[in-house]
């Protein structure tokens, strides 16, 4: 009955396992944590309730339950490239983005909803945000975004793609609504902006022009210290892996290493 996807298959044995896997394997210095008491209570949030009135509130005791520490200047907040942030936070590894915290990692790519008067999961169909916004996903993500945020301190990194549709920095959007508006001024230090076409995608927005240019201020309005890079050299090496022939990918120092040929031996 809804245009979105509908629940995840297999979503509880899903989300416990990524829970055990998080506090076991990813992130061991978050302690202990009660995986199915964290499942119950975000399965209370949204289950036997109308499917289009569920609140950020409603996450409150799951937030709780799974908060933990975000390290100072791993922080990394992002728009328009799911996976690409994935691949470069790697983890927490290299930087601990929303979906390397333990309450981000527990819905990243998944879909759930409920249905009102049962106890049953909608496997079938769940509201998209055009249908309705106070769904159980975007809820989620807002009261996740909200937190996330609160507790994000030192420097904080924001990588933008500056070859989407619309503008590096869209407005609304979660950084702009949710995340800019919860940041602790006092705890933070810098906000690092890194605009990063795609390695074949047009150059639509840059460090200081369109919406670039609205975040820069916005933040400076704020009293933020702000510094945009475009094209972040480590981000593009990452993308580079993809693209190893492509023109932005040539690395300075290799023409003339490949034209040297071999090493003689005098
Ligand atoms: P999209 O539309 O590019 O990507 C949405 C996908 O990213 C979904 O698979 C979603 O999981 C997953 N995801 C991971 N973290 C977030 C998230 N944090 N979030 C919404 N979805 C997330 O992403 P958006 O909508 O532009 O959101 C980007 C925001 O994430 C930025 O503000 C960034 O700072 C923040 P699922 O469960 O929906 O399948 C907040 C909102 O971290």
């Amino acid at each position: 009955k809804w245009k979105g996807e509908g629940t995840t298959q297999n979503l509880e044995s899903i989300v416990i396992g990524r829970c055990y896997d998080y506090i076991r394997i990813v992130n061991p210095a978050v302690g202990e944590k009660n995986c199915s008491e964290i499942w119950e209570a975000f399965k209370n949030a949204f289950i036997n309730k109308d499917p289009c009135n569920i609140l950020p509130k409603d996450y409150e005791l799951f937030i709780n339950l799974s908060l933990h520490t975000i390290p100072p200047n791993k922080s990394l907040f992002w728009e328009n490239n799911h996976l690409l942030v994935n691949s470069f936070a790697g983890r927490g590894q290299r930087y601990m983005s929303l979906a390397d915290t333990l309450f981000g990692f527990f819905g990243d790519f998944l879909n759930w909803c409920g249905q009102a008067n049962s106890i049953e999961l909608d496997y079938e169909s769940c509201p998209t945000t055009e249908e309705c916004e106070n769904n159980a996903v975007e809820s989620f993500w807002r009261m996740a975004s909200i937190t996330y945020a609160q507790h994000s301190s030192g420097v904080i990194h924001v990588l933008l793609n500056g070859s989407a549709v619309g503008g590096a920095y869209p407005e609304p959007g979660f950084f702009a609504d949710y995340e800019i508006p919860n940041l602790q001024k006092d705890k933070i230090s810098q906000i690092a902006i890194w605009v990063v076409d795609d390695i074949e995608g047009p150059d639509i927005d840059s460090c200081g022009t369109h919406t670039v240019e609205k975040l820069e201020n916005r933040l400076k309005t704020l009293g933020y210290d702000v510094i945009c890079t475009d094209n972040y050299k480590s981000v593009m090496f990452l993308l580079c892996v993809d693209y190893p022939d492509d023109p932005k990918c040539t690395l300075s120092s290799s023409a003339p290493a490949a034209q040297r040929g071999p090493i003689s031996s005098d």
